[in-house]
């Protein structure tokens, strides 16, 4: 039984080398639990989202979002709450690599990332972009998190509720990475707002929905 790793990069260093589902205890938590952990490029990214098939539904409540759901071998979201405590424990940059239905894959990286509390309502701060997807993300900085049951968003609409998943919503979104799984273009028609998997920079539409999508954290200075 492994103890004490505050996240995946520490596993990394400790001679854990291999991706897997690993416990880690971030500080200020009082109970260990279990992540995805992706060994690369000599470090351990602990994976806060996945959307690989579209067999996990990503549209739900406050609730759900805030303790997180899925399963970290496949599609999940950690949670809130384990979000704030990973990113506030230290500096991390975040990583995001999406994957179109062509074959192609972009990635985006963010040099500061981190999320407030849920009495903050999880708010969003990100910063410093680079990588070759577009900065679709740094509309979303400083937003609060919204669900279809939690309008917090800076739309008279609600856009959790019509974009279907919970996110940062702005007024609405440059992107949606909780979306609806829907593959690739698809039609207006099918809704009456966008609603897929939407890296907007990439694409320059909100009507392609991705295929694979994975937002991962690293420590800024290791
Ligand atoms: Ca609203």
């Amino acid at each position: 039984m492994v103890d004490g790793f505050s996240d995946c990069h520490e596993l990394y260093m400790a001679g854990f080398t291999v991706s897997g589902v690993y416990s880690i205890k971030p500080d200020g938590t009082l109970f260990m639990d279990t992540v995805y952990c992706e060994m690369v490029n000599k470090t351990g990214y602990t994976v806060l989202q996945r959307r690989v098939d579209g067999l996990l539904n990503f549209n739900r409540r406050w609730l759900e979002y805030r303790y997180g759901f899925g399963n970290p071998y496949a599609e999940f979201w950690i949670g809130n709450d384990k979000m704030h405590a990973l990113t506030t424990q230290k500096q991390y940059i975040l990583r995001i690599d999406i994957w179109d239905w062509e074959g192609n894959k972009a990635y985006a990286e963010y040099n500061s990332f981190s999320v407030e509390d849920a009495e903050q309502q999880f708010r969003l701060h990100i910063g410093g972009y680079y990588g070759d997807a577009g900065d679709s993300f740094s509309y979303h900085d400083n937003m609060v998190f919204s669900t279809e049951d939690v309008d917090n968003d800076l739309h008279t609409r609600n856009c959790a509720a019509e974009n279907k998943g919970g996110w940062w919503f702005n007024s609405c979104y440059s992107c949606h990475l909780n979306g609806i799984y829907h593959t690739a273009w698809y039609p207006q028609a099918q809704s009456k707002y966008a609603d897929g998997i939407s890296w907007y920079t990439w694409k320059d539409s909100e009507f392609y929905s991705l295929k694979k999508v994975e937002m991962k954290i690293r420590p800024k200075t290791p």
